[in-house]
């Protein structure tokens, strides 16, 4: 390919061209770069001077001359140029003068945080916490429980069964538990007492979604086996939850009732801080609130794992997470709880 003729005008823009590059090299990378492009081997001045014996020789001094002044010129430039980029400090890789990028920090959902807060009040009283299945047998859902085929309390929980064939027949079909209580069971076929444990977890039951009622809601149970255990430790142990949970002027009562696992029963409530016993929205002008359920372990449920009920007794207790947690924060719908809405979940 034939190159155009030099002009001494071509060889003026180029001087231009070439001098403000390399002033502009803002890094000895860039500088090289210019090198190669002006003074390189494929370079447009490289090529004029290899024209120059081919060149008419009228033309050939001015062009030589003026194109070897350009070579000096440049070599020049780019030699103080690097000089000055080498002496400078690098730039910063990190400009620690820049405004932080803010971290978005998580928390625990205002149930776990109600757990935990529950578990602590007993880990010092010496229970463990223990975890099981969602997905239940019969067997330890109701019978070892001391709820029999044809007790009316199992009918109005045996609803979530799974269309899963069960991996023991004899222990029946499985279902979503209603309750934590199958854990105890199956901590007291594995271990002997004496045992303290909590059992916290999710629990699933038919009721239509309301402001106070969910298809699945948190509970923590706990038991507490030994030789000698009596309703008088019942009732100091709860008695010590309830105080720390709520607050050392928390005043709790225990009323008579009915649970097919323990006997005698009882249901807890707590005096109603809101309104101290003079009856409010809060309590629903009783002046007490229903907190949660108790009892000492029935003799048929030690019998279900192998216990001797001559030899020990033991205490259960439950509760509902949901229902402690509206009462600690004045939140009068469940549901909010279940919806991961961030403008109810960032109050917490
Ligand atoms: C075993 C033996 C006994 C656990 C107990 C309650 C009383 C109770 C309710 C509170 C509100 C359930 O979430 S709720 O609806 N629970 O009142 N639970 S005694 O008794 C047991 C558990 C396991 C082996």
């Amino acid at each position: 390919m034939t190159e155009p003729a030099p002009s001494l005008q071509e060889l003026e823009q180029l001087t231009a061209q070439a001098l403000a590059a390399a002033r502009e090299a803002a890094t000895l990378s860039e500088l090289e770069q210019v090198r190669i492009r002006f003074l390189g081997r494929k370079s447009r001045l490289s090529e004029i001077l290899r024209s120059l014996p081919h060149l008419p020789p009228a033309q050939r001094a001015d062009i030589g001359k003026r194109a070897n002044e350009l070579k000096a010129s440049l070599d020049a430039s780019l030699a103080t140029r690097r000089q000055a980029l080498a002496a400078a400090p690098a730039p910063p890789s990190l400009d620690v003068t820049l405004p932080g990028s803010a971290v978005v920090q998580g928390r625990l959902h205002p149930i776990s945080q109600t757990i935990h807060a529950i578990l602590s009040c007993f880990l010092p009283l010496g229970f463990e916490v223990v975890e099981g299945p969602e997905a239940e047998f019969e067997y330890y859902n109701f019978d070892a429980l001391n709820i029999p085929r044809d007790h009316p309390s199992r009918e109005s929980f045996d609803t979530f069964f799974l269309e899963l064939p069960s991996s023991d027949p004899a222990k029946g079909r499985l279902l979503l538990r209603s309750h934590t209580s199958p854990v105890q069971i199956r901590v007291m076929e594995s271990l002997k007492p004496p045992l303290r444990i909590l059992v916290p977890g999710k629990v699933f039951r038919p009721d239509p979604l309301d402001a106070s009622h969910s298809f699945m809601f948190h509970q923590v149970e706990g038991l507490m086996v030994d030789e000698r255990t009596s309703f008088a430790d019942l009732k100091g142990v709860l008695e010590r939850f309830l105080k720390t949970l709520f607050g050392e002027a928390t005043r709790a009562r225990f009323r008579p009732h009915f649970f097919p696992f323990t006997e005698p029963s009882a249901e807890v409530d707590i005096a109603c801080a809101s309104c101290v016993g003079r009856g409010c929205s809060t309590c629903a002008q009783k002046g007490w609130l229903e907190i949660m359920g108790c009892g000492m372990v029935h003799p048929n449920v030690f019998k279900a794992v192998g216990y001797d009920p001559r030899r020990v007794q033991g205490f259960a207790f439950g509760m509902g997470v949901e229902r402690i947690a509206m009462l600690q924060h004045g939140i009068t719908d469940i549901r909010l709880f279940f919806e991961n809405d961030l403008r109810f979940l960032e109050q917490f």
